[in-house]
């Protein structure tokens, strides 16, 4: 769509076909988050023309960080063009262009599920274009709301590997270990210690959450610290199969690094990254390959354009690059300690389980899913990455992974006031109330939980109930 613009400050030395007369331009970071990504409606302008099956009250998926802004008295003979307008923040935008036969979209309808496919639909059944139009006599001009409808996202997460069998499964741990250490009951007598815990196939649970309210998917590759090469990656098969029946944005991590195939041929993180892309990947997200980055930045004061995050966000946008951290907790004790990162040192609330209440740690940021811990904090590790271009920051806590405890308030509140980009808090979700308490105190953008929904103990259905009884904003 916004090749059809005059110009964009994302690119400020190339024209675009100028159809449209106006720029794009860059959100303002100022109070919100950019990327502007997630589910947000958006609003006819001339309800005289088909709507092309876009309803009020749906909600649209939405990931960039330029736009073309609504401005009727700068730019009039734009905004006959918009279709429909969205909101985020204080600033309305053209989320559709509309005229003749051309439609364009700053929304992703194949990943806005129902809503989205519905539009797909609608557009592909029309036989003829609309009359040539001359401005529509009752073009209704747009001021701001006073609140946007960016709808908090709720991310249904599928760790992946190989049980020993060879076949791959979703699986979870509790702090990262994702092997069975009871002995069988008689219930399950399936199950033997030791072995990787089983929670079901891949695709068949991403269709399920797909189907069951998800606004987003997340597949992780959690043993791709070991040699795993492209032309051998059964994750691709998994993304592409999944890819066909869910119609909700799909990040996939674990792996993005340079790997190299049987026959010596060396394939770049951004060959690995394009590889998942096409196959239906929506955005990557790297973990230990960014905090070797993030290191080797603090080291020369600068990024040198050849890190994963800075080459495939320079390709494919930063909106496409999620990086997960995985931090630890180091005990201190807070009258003596004096390190290096006494700044970030956070104290167990007075609420928090007794094993907390009188503690007091900062985190610290491991590689190799939690095997090795490396010298960066988690503070510079979500500014550094943020610097480097990354678009998103999902957030795991090695210490709550599992646990049922509840998210990690302090190290979410930690990384929500570090970075301007969306933050997705993850680890921990063990009831319906957590996901409320993680939005209404984190601030954060989106929440992530794995074991409940793979266990069916808690429904994405449920929680997003509570969210909407708490009055925060969700997608039916
Ligand atoms: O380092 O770029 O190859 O990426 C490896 C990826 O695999 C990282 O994103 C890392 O977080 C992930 N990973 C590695 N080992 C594990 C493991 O569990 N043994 N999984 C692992 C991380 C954390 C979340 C989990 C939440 C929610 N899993 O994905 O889903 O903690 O769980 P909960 O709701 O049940 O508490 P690279």
């Amino acid at each position: 769509m916004q090749v059809l613009f005059q110009s964009s400050s994302e690119s400020p030395s190339s024209r675009g076909l100028g159809i449209i007369p106006c720029p794009i331009d860059r959100f303002d970071d100022t109070e919100k988050s950019v990327p502007h990504m997630g589910w947000n409606s958006s609003d006819l302008l001339n309800s005289q023309t088909d709507s092309l099956g876009m309803e009020e009250l749906s909600y649209y998926y939405f990931v960039h960080s330029y736009c073309a802004k609504y401005m009727p008295e700068i730019y009039p003979d734009a905004v006959q063009w918009a279709h429909t307008t969205t909101q985020y923040g204080q600033e309305l935008f053209i989320s559709s262009v509309r005229k003749d036969n051309i439609f364009g979209t700053q929304f992703h309808p194949e990943k806005s599920g129902t809503a989205g496919l519905n539009l797909l639909d609608a557009w592909l059944r029309k036989s003829q274009p609309d009359r040539p139009s001359t401005p529509p006599s009752s073009h209704t001009f747009r001021s701001p709301k006073p609140k946007h409808n960016l709808t908090k996202r709720i991310i249904a997460c599928m760790d992946v590997r190989a049980n020993d069998e060879g076949n791959l499964v979703v699986t979870k741990g509790d702090q990262y270990d994702v092997r069975e250490n009871s002995a069988p009951s008689s219930e399950q007598s399936a199950v033997t210690t030791g072995a990787v815990r089983n929670l079901g196939k891949p695709v068949s649970l991403a269709a399920r959450y797909y189907s069951s309210g998800a606004d987003e998917l997340c597949l992780l590759n959690i043993t791709s610290f070991r040699h795993s090469p492209l032309q051998d990656q059964p994750m691709l098969a998994v993304v592409r199969a999944a890819a066909k029946c869910v119609f909700v944005p799909l990040t996939i991590g674990g792996g993005i690094k340079e790997t190299v195939d049987p026959d010596g041929t060396k394939r770049s993180a951004l060959e690995v990254a394009g590889a998942y892309f096409r196959a239906g990947a929506d955005k990557v997200s790297i973990g230990s390959e960014a905090v070797y980055a993030v290191e080797n930045m603090r080291s020369t004061g600068k990024g040198d354009g050849t890190s994963a995050i800075e080459r495939i966000a320079h390709v494919y946008g930063r909106q496409a690059v999620v990086v997960s951290i995985d931090p630890r907790r180091v005990y201190v004790d807070p009258e003596i300690y004096n390190g290096p990162y006494k700044d970030e040192v956070v104290r167990g609330r007075a609420d928090a389980v007794d094993s907390e209440r009188v503690k007091a740690w900062w985190y610290q940021c491991t590689v190799s899913g939690g095997r090795e811990s490396r010298p960066v904090s988690v503070v510079q590790l979500a500014r550094g990455a943020e610097t480097l271009g990354a678009g998103e920051i999902l957030l795991n806590s090695i210490d709550r992974d599992g646990t049922g405890l509840g998210f990690d308030l302090e190290l979410v509140g930690l990384v929500r006031r570090s970075v301007k980009i969306p933050v997705v808090a993850s680890s921990g979700a063990g009831k319906k109330e957590d996901f409320v308490e993680v939005f209404e105190r984190g601030g954060v953008e989106a929440a992530l939980a794995a074991g409940i929904f793979h266990r069916e103990e808690v429904g994405i259905g449920e929680v997003k109930g509570a969210l909407r009884a708490a009055g925060i904003n969700v997608r039916n």
